[in-house]
């Protein structure tokens, strides 16, 4: 079955409302999550509640919490790493006891996604979101999350939260002797640490790949393709530990076989990210509608193996391009990614019947 869902940042962060949301026909559900709250801290049940009721009240589900963010603590494996634990716990327990069954999260150091430019202009007029590597070469890192802000219009990216950029520096020292092993075993002691609240509650976490699929920054990176996210699945070889399928961040390598990776990790995706990028170079790519004809990747090949393996969770337009004048966060305007739901829906129905026949 297919489940769609668009993200929403819950009101007062979002620039597009749960109303207009409900309005896209094949969406039942929405991916959320507390957007007040900081990595580390114990969630409230009444915050949750008042989010769950909010999308309730409209009409539609709330189908998954993205992210639980981890402290970086924990990604380091500092001295504190297992207080932080202990409350991701807490808060996966309230979660857990509320029905709440699927979590995307990153171990992504410091930043979560990078791009280079947030309003590229494509042909058509629209503008989107691009990665150049020489762009981002030539970026301070004491200046990046102000140039970030700067090129999204004043709002609150997810992942580039103000609070946790002022310390970039302290950050980045903290990572110093943190290698792409260290960050590996890290994530692998939070695994088994959270495995027996998970299995108690049957909650699913779906680890979202690193965006772009390598290294930026000097800082380790971990989950960019099919052999490392093998190790991952393989390190702790249980159902909860999986894994969110985001194409355009698995796509950005074109080493990347995603039509492969869909059929040998089928069981352990619990989330799809779908979008389409098209490559412009080494390292440099742009986002661009999800139909496959306006990019590099096989978006119908995707929703095919999907289908063809059963895929049963929630499935989300990711990024879109920003359109018809809309002014919205970088990414995550109403009208691209309702076109980009309704085009997969549609291939999963024609998938559907033709198998059926
Ligand atoms: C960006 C998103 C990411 C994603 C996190 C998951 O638009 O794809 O921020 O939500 O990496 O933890």
């Amino acid at each position: 079955m297919l489940h769609m869902t668009m993200r929403y940042f819950g009101s007062g962060f979002d620039s597009v409302s749960i109303k207009s949301i409900r309005q896209v026909p094949c969406v039942e559900g929405v991916i959320s999550t507390l957007y007040g709250t900081m990595p580390g801290e114990v969630w409230k049940q009444e915050d949750y509640l008042k989010l769950r009721k909010e999308i309730e009240d409209a009409g539609l589900k709330l189908s998954g919490i993205e992210s639980v963010n981890i402290h970086d603590d924990i990604k380091i494996g500092s001295g504190r790493r297992d207080e932080y634990i202990d409350n991701y716990v807490k808060t996966l327990e309230m979660l857990g006891k509320n029905d709440q069954h699927l979590i995307c999260y990153n171990f992504m150091p410091v930043f979560d996604w990078t791009r280079s430019d947030l309003k590229k202009p494509r042909a058509d007029g629209s503008t989107v979101l691009s990665y150049d590597q020489r762009e981002v070469d030539k970026i301070d890192v004491d200046d990046l999350f102000s140039s970030m802000q700067q090129k999204s219009d004043g709002f609150v990216m997810p992942g580039w939260e103000p609070e946790r950029m002022e310390h970039l520096k302290e950050l980045f020292e903290m990572y110093k002797d943190v290698d792409e092993e260290k960050l590996f075993q890290n994530l692998v002691y939070f695994l088994r640490a959270i495995q027996p609240v998970c299995e108690k509650y049957d909650i699913k976490m779906a680890i979202h790949p690193d965006d772009p699929a390598w290294p930026v920054f000097g800082l380790p990176r971990i989950i960019t393709g099919k052999k490392k996210i093998q190790r991952l699945l393989d390190a702790v070889d249980a159902p909860f530990n999986g894994l969110t399928l985001c194409t355009g961040s698995l796509g950005s390598n074109p080493e990347n076989n995603l039509i492969d990776m869909i059929h040998a990790f089928a069981s352990r995706i619990h989330f799809a990210h779908v979008r389409n990028i098209i490559f412009q170079g080494d390292k440099q790519f742009d986002e661009t509608a999800h139909i496959t004809s306006q990019g590099s990747l096989d978006i119908y090949g995707i929703i095919k193996a999907l289908h063809d393996e059963g895929f049963d969770g929630p499935i989300r337009p990711d990024h879109g391009r920003m359109i018809w004048d809309e002014i919205a966060l970088p990414g995550y305007g109403l009208y691209d990614r309702a076109l980009g739901a309704m085009y997969m829906t549609g291939l999963w129905e024609a998938i559907d019947k033709a198998e059926a026949k």
